[in-house]
């Protein structure tokens, strides 16, 4: 019988030190991060994950979003190397996390990968081009998902730190994206909704089983997903917005043989 785990970090108390590309530094309130973040691991655990909180790392500012470490395949774990240098040590412990349940594969110079810049949706893996994650790494990860069935492909996209503040999946065939940050092109094998304009930032969702998580700031866009028939629930995420977080970087979500 399978599980599905989701892997999850506590918020940092040096969050505020946490590396940052197209926003403003603003005070953050770890409190506040933190009971959001309990919130969202509620969430998780009440659809049916089993949720893997590793420690607090203090001395790693950004290492709440564990997303960005680690790419978990049904059939292999990649481990990423973060663009960002002050992320590099987040990688032995997630490592550690994964060994249970999956072989391990890692990313290596001069490759640069962060989690959240690769979108997997069924067969196809999306690599957003980014300054953390280069071309280097669309060839090893392509080296390393080859056997397994999987298309890599690097996608360029603008005005947002990874691939997935602008796409992420809503099913097996449908994505949900800003069309600003992305052309929708580059998906040609999947049936794309887009944000509500005014919404920007809500590309980023949660996919759980046949729930939809999406952050409480995009209501109109969650009403979008609504109305195209998606089981949705609101999370906020308001305090780890302002580290440049949002939904996904929070959680490595997958299933396991191993209880
Ligand atoms: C960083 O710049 O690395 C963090 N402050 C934010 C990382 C967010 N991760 C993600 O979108 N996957």
């Amino acid at each position: 019988m399978s599980i599905r785990v989701a892997v999850t970090r506590g918020v940092s108390s040096s969050i505020s030190e946490c590396e940052l590309t197209h926003l403003d530094r603003e005070p953050i309130d770890v409190d506040l991060a933190r009971t959001q973040h309990a919130r969202y691991e509620r969430v998780l655990a009440d659809l049916g994950c089993c949720i893997e909180r590793l420690v607090e790392e203090p001395e790693f500012p950004d290492s709440v979003f564990v997303e960005d470490i680690a790419i978990v395949l049904d059939e292999v774990a990649i481990i990423t190397r973060p663009g960002a240098l002050s992320r590099r040590g987040e990688r032995s412990s997630i490592e550690a996390a994964l060994q249970p349940h999956r072989p391990i594969q890692h990313i290596g110079a001069p490759a640069i990968l962060d989690g959240g810049d690769v979108l997997v949706v069924g067969r196809d893996v999306y690599v957003g081009l980014s300054t953390r994650t280069n071309v280097n790494s669309v060839r090893q990860l392509r080296e390393f998902v080859a056997d397994y069935g999987y298309r890599v492909t690097g996608v360029g996209f603008k005005d947002c730190l990874h691939l997935k503040s602008s796409a992420t999946a809503v099913s097996d065939d449908t994505l949900l994206v800003n069309p600003d940050w992305v052309d929708l092109s580059a998906f040609s094998g999947q049936a794309c909704i887009v944000v509500d304009p005014a919404e920007p930032r809500g590309a980023n969702v949660i996919r759980v089983g046949d729930t939809v998580l999406f952050g409480a700031d995009f209501p109109r866009t969650g009403e979008r997903l609504s109305a195209e028939g998606f089981d949705v629930q609101p999370v906020e995420a308001t305090e780890l917005a302002k580290a440049e977080g949002a939904l996904t970087c929070c959680s490595l979500i997958f299933e396991s043989a191993q209880a």
